[in-house]
């Protein structure tokens, strides 16, 4: 999968060379590129921000540098490409889009600052491939470098290779729905806490079963939404 950020601060996406990501971008997996979106300014002060139409706060960020690079970046393959467009004016980014999106073979980041980005650079670019404004969640962030960061993160995890062990991406949050067990591992007492006697008794039917108990019993304390008829 090929990865492209568009971003005014590319230092922040510098810890992408560490951890899983950055051994899959080693080997090839991911092909991960960091561009300086000032490089497509149209002037000697690298302008990329100006007053927003209709007055009030803030800057808004001028559409033909945009509109530059991600000419630059969609080439010929403009029709599978995805721009994501992180804001907190978007849909809100879940494992079910994290998978969809791990399909997709190049993804565009798209990261705004200040007050967003002209709107025209959305409506043009979605006349040519997919466009996607997304949001982590119901809080504002300064800008769309640390939630892509977070995206990157979520969908380069599962595409094929990335993670060593793919059953470790079944068995976890979100992807049944419901939020993981609870985890154990040695010594079977620490302080005063003893590991649940049913993960000591070798009883994979019994292990199951509490832990599918554990999952629900997490998920209607702490995310009683996620909760539909068929769980
Ligand atoms: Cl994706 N961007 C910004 N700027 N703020 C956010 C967000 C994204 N998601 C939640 N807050």
């Amino acid at each position: 999968m090929r990865i492209d950020v568009l971003t005014i601060f590319p230092e922040f996406f510098d810890v992408l060379d560490v951890s899983l990501v950055g051994k899959a971008r080693e080997r090839g997996i991911l092909n991960v590129h960091v561009t300086n979106l000032r490089d497509y300014a149209h002037d000697v002060h690298r302008t990329v921000d100006d007053t927003p139409y209709g007055g009030g706060a803030g800057m808004v960020m001028k559409p033909e540098p945009w509109g530059d690079a991600i000419d630059a970046l969609l080439g010929d393959s403009a029709s599978d490409a995805v721009v994501i467009v992180p804001t907190p004016a978007g849909h809100l980014f879940n494992q079910v889009m994290a998978r969809e999106l791990s399909q997709a073979s190049h993804l565009i980041f798209a990261c705004g600052r200040y007050e967003g980005i002209d709107q025209r650079v959305s409506d043009h670019f979605a006349t040519r491939c997919r466009v996607v404004p997304v949001s982590l969640g119901d809080y504002v962030l300064n800008g769309g470098e640390v939630a892509a960061m977070a995206m990157i993160e979520a969908i380069g995890r599962l595409v094929p290779g990335v993670v060593g062990n793919p059953e470790s991406l079944t068995e976890e949050s979100h992807e049944d729905g419901l939020l993981e067990y609870p985890s154990y591992t040695k010594p079977a007492q620490w302080r005063d806490l003893d590991v649940p006697d049913v993960l000591l008794s070798g009883n994979h039917g019994a292990i199951a079963a509490w832990r599918r108990e554990q999952q629900l019993e997490r998920t209607r304390e702490m995310r009683p939404d996620l909760l539909t008829e068929e769980h």
